[in-house]
């Protein structure tokens, strides 16, 4: 099969990344034209195309070389490094990009007797990311279970199904809501343009350090 020519960029299909990684790719000067299944986007001036995907296939996406570039949150990004199978995908982050900031925090009943990580020991956490929760746990040396969930995490706790949770935060009003107090910050995340640490050889990787030239200039423009 002869090598693509044409560079990918994955990003979120449709969630809270979508329109601030479109609009900052425009400001690189990309432009597309959207196919009719929405899941490629052809790009009309730059060999660059989009794969729009679900936020939390795009480290995979990466890692299995479909495409060379990705706008991912750093905790999707980095509990896929942590995760379990994936020590071997040399995934870095190319550039920060400022949108989509929060923070994968530990929050306790409100009403909880909560000092210090050690407290944790014993109890059951609810997250959806047990692979950086399970490297903080250890850090921390606190043995506690790790209860995998999908969604509705914040939840948990009231439903009987975890004592605290492990979860992203940015205003704290969901916590707030559901009668939670963060108590530990394990992450501070944001919007990161994800690649491989090698990039190719060919015309791709000029066009990676063609849009990395671009990008710096938008976003100093924007700081
Ligand atoms: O369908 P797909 O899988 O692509 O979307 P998704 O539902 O997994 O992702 P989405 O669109 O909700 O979030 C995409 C990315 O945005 C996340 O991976 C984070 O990097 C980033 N981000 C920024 C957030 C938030 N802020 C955020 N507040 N992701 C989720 N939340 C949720 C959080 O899980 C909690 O339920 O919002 C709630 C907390 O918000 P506050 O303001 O009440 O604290
Ligand atoms: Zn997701």
């Amino acid at each position: 099969m002869k090598p693509r020519d044409r560079l990918r960029i994955a990003m979120q299909k449709s969630g809270r990344l979508t329109e601030p990684a479109l609009d900052l790719l425009n400001r690189c000067g990309l432009t597309f034209r959207q196919s009719r299944d929405k899941l490629f986007c052809f790009g009309e001036g730059e060999p660059v195309d989009l794969l729009l995907v679900r936020d939390d296939d795009i480290p995979g996406l990466i890692a299995q070389g479909v495409c060379e570039l990705g706008i991912v949150g750093r905790n999707v990004l980095n509990e896929f490094k942590g995760g379990a199978g994936n020590g071997a995908a040399a995934l870095t982050e190319w550039r920060s990009l400022g949108f989509g900031r929060c923070r994968l925090s530990v929050a306790v009943p409100q009403e909880m007797d909560y000092n210090e990580p050690k407290d944790l020991a014993g109890l059951r956490i609810a997250t959806s990311y047990p692979g950086l929760l399970g490297i903080w746990l250890r850090e921390q040396g606190v043995d506690a279970s790790v209860i995998t969930l999908a969604g509705s995490v914040e939840i948990a706790p009231k439903l009987g199904t975890a004592d605290v949770i492990c979860d992203l935060v940015q205003s704290g009003g969901t916590l707030v809501a559901n009668q939670l107090r963060e108590t530990d910050v394990l992450l501070q995340s944001e919007a990161v343009l994800a690649g491989p640490e090698t990039l190719p050889t060919d015309e791709r990787g000029d066009m990676v350090e063609l849009l990395l030239k671009r990008l710096d200039g938008v976003i100093q423009v924007r700081e």
